[in-house]
């Protein structure tokens, strides 16, 4: 915090950058600013390209780059504990780093050369998985392009494998039916002119500048490359240097929509004036969809204000990049993730795996099973998935809602002991329950209204019965069709206190 006020003291501006919360409902400003720099584009857009967006439900990142060789570690010794992650092993420090690490892994490029990678195997994947996007890391971090591009030497023609990667994925992914949003890290670590304190002398201004300058060039390269990208997923943007460019970010913004009509970008783009970043200083969103939800989920759909907004997840605790070893640690599990992305998608938004393939273009095993697992679900269940919308209804205990027209589904990972799931309907709707049945299994289930007279209460119930001789050790949907009521239940009379 002093350094914040430091920071913002130096610049002659009197602000603290103020940070999104993602923990509890958005604190709302208590005064209106005049904004400058505020959000480019429309509070909720309706176009096709975000309506696409709205209805993918499950996703998949891709974490790759020179990282994937060490695989968070080096000669048999863990960067466990040195690193932050396995993409950050660059960054590996103390007592278990080896000696001139910095120095070995800027040279690790030279021995890139993924002799398993097959693009269309990846997408076969994520399409058999069930995602509908996937997002693609062209560069993290340490800077290194796994596109051919103009401005930089560190890139993929520099490498053994020398082809376009990006181009790969893009194709293939393009070519299955997955939309590809490109990962690009504004943040590098070894690139001279990055920096992350503001500039101040002419000198530091002019070469900042130049990082700027490449910066656009390579998102305008990009977008050239790669016309069919939907979006572009932004990282690395949180340092003072980029926070105070927001002239800079607030035109590049436009000049990437312009040149690329549909084009979706998150809130972690850019922030305003006043250093706010993901809403701006009215609380407004900047971008066209919540970006912070990285590694944990929104607890109440309240908390979204409406907004878009896609969660991004690791099997590991935290290693985006590849983890050659995963004992020794917790790993998601196919039942945690569906859990995750079926809560995701009750609160409308996107779950987004990660996958972090080894240096030569291979998944994990762990992540092949865990695929796999997911695909078999999503095989029966993804009518629950895909193009639904938060319901209406109190939250359950037995699981998630969605509902897609007049259909309703809850998910049920907590299985009652009497085999009743009881359905909180308030009174005042008139759309109820009228048929259930569960996904993939034959059988019609009974609906019995179920009015059990508590005083004051707003909801009326639907008990849907579950056949006992019915048994799953997955989660599983039960799927309602909701109409009018057709029995006429008479109404009890409140006692009037
Ligand atoms: O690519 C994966 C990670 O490597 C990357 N994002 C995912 C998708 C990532 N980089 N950094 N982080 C995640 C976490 C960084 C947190 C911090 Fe900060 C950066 C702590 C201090 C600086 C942002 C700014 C959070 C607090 C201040």
């Amino acid at each position: 915090m002093l350094n914040k006020i430091l920071l913002s003291t130096i610049f002659g501006l009197s602000i603290i950058p103020a940070n999104a919360q993602w923990n509890g409902p958005k604190k709302k400003p208590t005064e209106t600013k005049e904004i400058k720099y505020g959000s480019i584009t429309p509070k909720h857009r309706t176009d096709a390209s975000m309506e696409a967006f709205r209805n993918y439900g499950l996703g998949q990142f891709i974490h790759w780059g020179v990282y994937a060789i060490p695989g968070n570690e080096w000669n048999g010794v863990s960067a466990k504990g040195g690193a932050a992650a396995s993409e950050w092993i660059r960054s590996w420090s103390g007592k278990t780093a080896p000696k001139d690490w910095t120095k070995i892994y800027d040279n690790l490029y030279k021995q890139f050369d993924p002799k398993s990678f097959n693009a269309n195997a990846w997408a076969k994947q994520a399409k058999d998985m069930g995602a509908k996007y996937m997002i693609f890391t062209t560069k993290h971090h340490d800077g290194f392009a796994l596109w051919p591009t103009k401005y930089s030497d560190y890139n993929i023609t520099k490498t053994p494998y020398k082809k376009d990667i990006v181009k790969e994925v893009v194709d293939a992914y393009t070519e299955a039916g997955i939309d590809v949003y490109l990962y690009f890290s504004v943040l590098e670590w070894n690139n001279p002119d990055y920096m992350y304190k503001a500039p101040q002398t002419e000198e530091e201004k002019k070469k900042y500048n130049r990082f700027l300058q490449y910066t656009r060039n390579q998102l305008l390269e990009l977008l050239d490359n790669y016309p069919q990208i939907k979006g572009l997923w932004f990282d690395g943007t949180w340092d003072q240097a980029w926070i105070q460019s927001y002239d800079f970010t607030y035109n590049l913004e436009k000049e990437l929509r312009d040149k690329h009509p549909g084009l979706i970008i998150g809130s972690r783009f850019r922030n305003d004036e006043f250093g706010s970043r993901h809403f701006d200083s009215n609380g407004d969103l900047l971008g066209d969809y919540e970006q912070g939800w990285e590694r944990k989920l929104p607890a109440k759909y309240e908390w979204l204000d409406g907004n878009d907004w896609d969660a991004v997840m690791t099997i590991p605790p935290n290693g985006w990049g590849y983890m050659k070893d995963w004992s020794g640690i917790y790993t998601k599990t196919s039942d945690d993730l569906i859990e995750l992305l079926m809560k995701s998608v009750s609160m409308n938004g996107n779950f987004v795996l990660n996958f972090g393939p080894d240096g030569l273009g291979k998944m994990h095993s762990g992540e092949d099973k865990i695929a796999k697992e997911i695909g078999e679900w999503m095989k029966i269940n993804s009518e629950a998935v895909y193009g639904v919308r938060h319901a209406n209804l109190d939250e359950s205990k037995y699981g998630y809602f969605t509902q897609k027209e007049d259909n309703l589904y809850l998910t049920v990972f907590n299985r009652p002991v009497n085999n009743i799931i009881r359905i909180a309907i308030d009174k005042k709707t008139t759309e109820i329950p009228v048929s259930a049945s569960i996904i993939g299994h034959q059988k019609v289930l009974e609906v019995k209204h179920s009015d059990i007279g508590f005083d004051l209460d707003k909801n009326t119930y639907y008990d849907i019965l579950l056949p006992k001789d019915y048994n799953s050790n997955k989660a599983f949907v039960i799927k309602m069709k909701m109409g009018k009521s057709v029995d006429k239940t008479e109404k009890l009379m409140d006692a009037k206190m």
